[in-house]
């Protein structure tokens, strides 16, 4: 028998993936954990019905959020990770000559079957720089005494639990936590079908930061193909460096471009 499996993207829109195995069901304390085969994606990590990541589109997504940020910076050192529980954004992360990474991730399950199933984004974990912290992100943030020179969040999309994670109290806490020159930098969802979670994002922080922008790149299989990421500032966003890594989307051309569509500027405006 045939097994599809997809994410309902709106009440009448749908993408589905065949399985060619179910590698992991279940169900955490949080949430429900799916993780499926499939020929052209490879493996597909679903939570709560929504697709987190696919093995052969996930490298343009955690190299926007990772690279935009670090490259505007001249040495990073120190970044925070809030959710990213699979260690894709870590891996590119590491990719710089950071010193310490810090993960907090809410799913330890998460955590524990990426590190089993997904070893390409997973495989960060065996690097001595990253320190894992399973607890509540928005709490982490409230009582953490660090200096970051970057916050990222890889979150799951605004509506339940992550919610707080789009919240101007959420970014002020960040911004605490943040060297003077640091940047935060999150996903913040598909301007095409949910463009309020950009633009919730977008407010909170710009009432805090002196630079704000938006990049937004291709994901074919998240909601509405575009998806958009918001890095916010008291320094700058302008590149400080040229790569001396490989990356597979990530370029210098695409990071000094930062070509806006007209409907996400009219949404922000
Ligand atoms: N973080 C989730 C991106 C949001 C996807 N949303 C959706 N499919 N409705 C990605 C986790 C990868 N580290």
């Amino acid at each position: 028998m045939e097994e599809w499996y997809g994410e309902k993207q709106t009440k009448d829109v749908m993408i589905s993936f065949k399985s060619s195995k179910i590698i992991y069901s279940g169900k955490s304390k949080f949430q429900d954990i799916l993780l499926i085969e499939n020929e052209t994606y490879g493996r597909i990590l679903m939570l709560d019905g929504t697709v987190q990541l696919t093995e052969k589109d996930e490298f343009i997504y955690h190299e926007i959020l990772a690279h935009i940020p670090l490259m505007s910076l001249t040495e990073p050192k120190k970044v925070l990770i809030i959710g990213g529980g699979d260690g894709g954004l870590a891996r590119e992360i590491l990719k710089h000559s950071v010193s310490n990474v810090d993960i907090v991730e809410i799913d330890e399950e998460v955590v524990k079957i990426s590190k089993k199933f997904l070893p390409f984004v997973s495989s960060s974990y065996s690097d001595r720089r990253l320190r894992l912290f399973i607890e509540d992100g928005a709490e982490f943030v409230k009582k953490s005494k660090g200096k970051y020179d970057a916050v990222l969040i890889d979150s799951t999309d605004p509506v339940g639990a992550a919610a707080v994670l789009f919240t101007e109290e959420f970014y002020r806490n960040i911004k605490n936590l943040l060297k003077k020159d640091g940047i935060i930098g999150s996903q913040t969802g598909s301007p095409f079908m949910y463009p309020g979670h950009l633009k919730m994002a977008y407010e909170n922080m710009r009432t805090l930061f002196n630079t704000i922008k938006i990049y937004t790149a291709p994901v074919p299989t998240y909601p509405g193909a575009i998806w958009s990421f918001t890095f916010a500032t008291n320094g700058d966003l302008k590149r400080k460096r040229t790569r001396n890594f490989r990356t597979m989307f990530y370029n210098e051309e695409y990071h000094d471009t930062n070509i806006n569509p007209e409907f996400i500027k009219e949404l922000v405006h």
